[in-house]
């Protein structure tokens, strides 16, 4: 009698079949992703037969079928194993395993004592798929014939897998731009490109960043200590240490650009409560101040305030080097006793966060594990500022002193959506919906920063403490210039759009009494050795790249991570130099020489992230 033969092709078909349904019961029960949409569900049922389309099918090049089949089987396996590791992974840290985490030990001590109560039985589903493809490879007969005459299936079979692979990727695109440049977050990674897709981007940015690093031997340090040596900036010995043993909070002020303060829109004004600091003798308040991040927008700000470097050029720092050394304000200040923290009321893997402070020496992390949102505390990207800077007070009286912490602020985000009940002013009324939208949100967050400082005030922390607040980087992008144009009343230029990066920076310390204005050009490069003078830590040894604003040495110098610069005199943008005082276009010569400046300024920042040359200056190595 005749065998019944199954198509050539049956394994790798159901191969394919039975992984991609193990993955994506595997995602829903061992991960705690939140899914918002039909059309996040849809791509996250999609995305892992996005990469086993192309790694199953690379079986189909393989001659012999026995050959074929050691191949899936061993691709089954290996996703079984990813999957289950990522499971168990997950129990632990509530995070995807990355590779710099995984050569962070100090993470596993805890892990190893129970390891065992972390094992399911019911783990053994993630193995599902390679019983069933062993059984299909033992139990199904299939034809054997060579596949060497079967190209044009093979060419259609890919040109498919391809398909699949860009819809999952425009999809996942239009569900989140930039995901892949910016890579802001695993949970978001996994949940658009998959688990699969996932590692190996995470595979390829860390091996581009060892690559980078194995090529660095620490005799470039000279060259770069030199250039930072130059620019050292003494401190102002009348601000030296006047805030000295206080406790030290940085806010950082969600997107808000300092175009907001001290103005008026449609005859309401926007920040009232930041307004009248900028009169108060307590308070400093820098209004030439830029921020200087790039593509990891907020993650680059606190890199930039942290260790008074530059972020990277492509992609967030914060992703790509979270495995370096650093030198870091928050080490600094726990050496000089300090507890340090930051409280952000979001996912702790957002940015990488979780891992980068480790690298950084923060102490604690208060994320959103540490609050609690109630009916009607959240909008937009999650907790509201109001009850957030509310709990932060709570958990700030259970920090031992000095602390140092950072708050994050999220209300004030793009694309500014506020509850009703919050909206304080009405909106603007310009064609760009988000304009009109951000100054009811610019107008919640000084809202919920007056509440703050009562809160502070009513829990005794106001009067030990200084308070530093700064614009993380812009909200309104060169998208919205027309209705930028329509509110500030011009023509927005390359020039305006450069002024128009200026954040706002305050430094308040209470009973100071001779806080001022300062009208220095300065940047959030700066923000580092500034502070650290003023708690009285010298940063003279510290290789970083920023100056303290209150030095009589201060040099008037930003330079933004994309190469454009603002001078004393000029700024410099799309290759044109313009003069400061007419915002016109002016001999591009005055330029030059800053030019090279900046340059050199980000290729010895860059030297010493790509190359993690502070591992080389590090004293405990
Ligand atoms: C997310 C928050 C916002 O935790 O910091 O990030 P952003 O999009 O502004 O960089
Ligand atoms: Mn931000």
């Amino acid at each position: 009698m005749k065998r019944v033969t199954w198509p050539k092709h049956s394994v790798l078909v159901i191969a394919i079949v039975a992984t991609w349904i193990t993955t994506y019961i595997g995602y829903i029960t061992s991960f705690n992703m939140k899914i918002d949409n039909m059309m996040q569900e849809i791509i996250l049922f999609m995305n892992p037969l996005s990469f086993l389309l192309f790694v199953y099918g690379l079986s189909l090049f393989m001659k012999s079928a026995k050959r074929r089949n050691i191949y899936i089987i061993s691709i089954s396996l290996l996703t079984s194993i990813i999957m289950f590791s990522n499971a168990v992974f997950y129990r632990f840290f509530n995070d995807f395993i990355t590779l710099p985490l995984l050569f962070q030990t100090s993470n596993f001590g805890d892990l190893s004592s129970s390891i065992g109560e972390n094992l399911h039985l019911t783990d053994i589903f993630f193995f599902a798929d390679v019983i069933i493809i062993a059984l299909a490879i033992k139990f199904i007969p299939t034809s054997k014939t060579t596949l060497s005459q079967r190209n044009i299936g093979r060419k259609l079979y890919f040109v498919v897998a391809a398909t699949v692979l860009m819809i999952n990727l425009g999809l996942a695109e239009a569900q989140r731009p930039q995901l892949l440049t910016r890579s802001f977050d695993r949970e978001l990674l996994v949940k658009n490109i998959g688990a699969y897709n996932y590692h190996i981007h995470d595979l390829f940015i860390q091996s581009k960043t060892h690559a980078q690093r194995a090529l660095a031997d620490g005799s470039e340090l000279a060259e770069v200590a030199n250039y930072i040596n130059a620019n050292y900036a003494e401190p102002n010995s009348k601000m030296f240490g006047i805030a000295e043993g206080r406790n030290v909070i940085f806010v950082s002020l969600e997107s808000l650009q300092n175009f907001v303060i001290n103005n008026e829109m449609n005859g309401h004004e926007i920040t009232p409560f930041l307004n009248e600091l900028t009169n108060d003798p307590d308070t400093f308040y820098f209004n030439n101040f830029y921020h200087q991040t790039g593509l990891g927008k907020t993650s680059d700000s606190e890199f930039i305030v942290e260790n008074s470097l530059y972020g990277r050029n492509g992609g967030a720092v914060f992703f790509t080097n979270s495995g370096n050394t650093f030198n870091s304000m928050s080490e600094r200040l726990g050496e000089n006793g300090y507890f340090t923290s930051v409280m952000h009321a979001n996912n702790k893997s957002f940015w990488n966060r979780d891992i980068m402070y480790q690298a950084l020496g923060i102490e604690k992390f208060y994320d959103v594990d540490s609050y609690t949102i109630g009916e009607g505390e959240a909008v937009n990207w999650g907790m509201k500022d109001i009850p957030f800077f509310e709990q932060s007070v709570e958990i700030m009286k259970t920090m031992p002193q000095p602390f140092s912490t950072r708050m994050i602020t999220l209300t004030n985000h793009h694309p500014f959506d506020l509850d009703e009940e919050d909206m304080m002013i009405p909106p603007y009324d310009s064609n760009s919906k988000t304009l009109n939208k951000y100054f009811q949100s610019a107008r919640y967050m000084d809202e919920s920063i007056k509440i703050f400082f009562e809160e502070l005030k009513k829990n005794g922390l106001y009067d030990n403490s200084i308070i530093v607040m700064y614009g993380d980087h812009y909200g309104i992008s060169e998208n919205h210039n027309k209705a930028m144009g329509k509110y500030l009343d011009k023509e927005i230029t390359p020039f305006d759009s450069t002024v128009l990066q200026k954040v706002p920076m305050f430094i308040h310390i209470p009973g100071y009494g001779k806080g001022e204005t300062v009208e220095e050009l300065s940047g959030q490069l700066d923000v580092r050795p500034t502070i650290l003078h003023l708690l009285g830590i010298d940063t003279k040894e510290d290789m970083q790249m920023g100056a303290d604003i209150f030095s009589p040495d201060h040099d008037p110098f930003v330079v933004f991570r994309d190469g454009r610069f603002v001078t004393e005199d000029y700024i410099y943008t799309n290759e044109v130099c313009y003069d400061i005082t007419t915002g016109e276009q002016t001999d591009g010569a005055a330029c030059e020489p800053y030019i090279e400046r900046a340059t050199t300024e980000l290729g010895y920042s860059d030297l010493i992230i790509n190359g993690d040359l502070l591992r080389f200056t590090d004293k405990e190595e």
